[in-house]
């Protein structure tokens, strides 16, 4: 089998059971106006995830490998939006909230939308969810074992919630889990570096975790 150079030890993968999931990568999240702004984060921290992020897109595409995006973003009518997420926090603006970016992290608001640089190819399933993890009240459960994907490469933000949340998911699911280490980030740099050390802790208690080149290495000797 093949393998990617990672801690807690090399992660290797069958070549056709290989599938890049990019949690989140929008613009309610990245862009000033949005969600995560709203929150009181300072977006900053997020954007050196995109270049690598293309990176990993770019090699996953070369090689025909499947990628998943998704997006958290709810129903226009919240009726997905349990009142504790839509009430939570002390700013003025909830989910839901028109701002700048259109109705706060709304399906079809110009804020839900994935960043112009990590666009999905018209193939690409994008999968809209109503939570932190990507297997909660949506289909992944079903899509994967459909496209033949066992190992799953994430990627996206952020990392301690919703790209920890649905990589403990798939573990939990029975997936081989490996962590684009530079294609994450999170507002808060220090959680973003526990919540790596987490994953891989305990010889993988969660999974891998890599650096993009190592993913693009192995992907390129395919
Ligand atoms: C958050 C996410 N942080 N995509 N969502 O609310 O991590």
């Amino acid at each position: 089998m093949p393998t990617i150079a990672a801690r807690p030890y090399d992660f290797a993968f069958p070549a056709r059971g290989l599938g890049l999931i990019v949690i989140d990568m929008q613009r309610d999240f990245l862009e000033p106006g949005g969600f995560g702004e709203a929150l009181g984060n300072d977006i900053g921290h997020l954007a050196g995830a995109i270049a690598p992020a293309r990176r990993l897109l770019a090699a996953f595409r070369a090689r025909k490998l499947p990628v998943i995006h998704t997006r958290e973003a709810h129903l226009p009518d919240l009726s997905d939006c349990p009142p504790a997420k839509r009430q939570r926090g002390r700013g003025s603006l909830h989910i839901g909230d028109a701002g700048p970016l259109g109705r706060i992290l709304v399906d079809g608001e110009p804020g839900s939308a994935i960043v112009p640089e990590l666009a999905p190819l018209p193939d690409e399933l994008v999968i809209r969810k109503p939570g932190k993890g990507a297997f909660h009240a949506t289909s992944l459960g079903r899509i994967l074992p459909q496209l033949g994907i066992s190992h799953l490469v994430f990627a996206g933000v952020t990392t301690e919630v919703c790209v920890q949340t649905t990589m403990r998911e798939a573990n939990d699911r029975g997936y081989e889990c490996l962590l684009a280490e530079d294609a994450t980030a999170s507002y808060f740099p220090a959680f973003k570096l526990a919540a790596v050390e987490m994953l891989v802790a305990q010889d993988g208690i969660v999974g891998w975790a890599a650096p993009v080149e190592a993913i693009e290495t192995a992907l390129g000797a395919l």
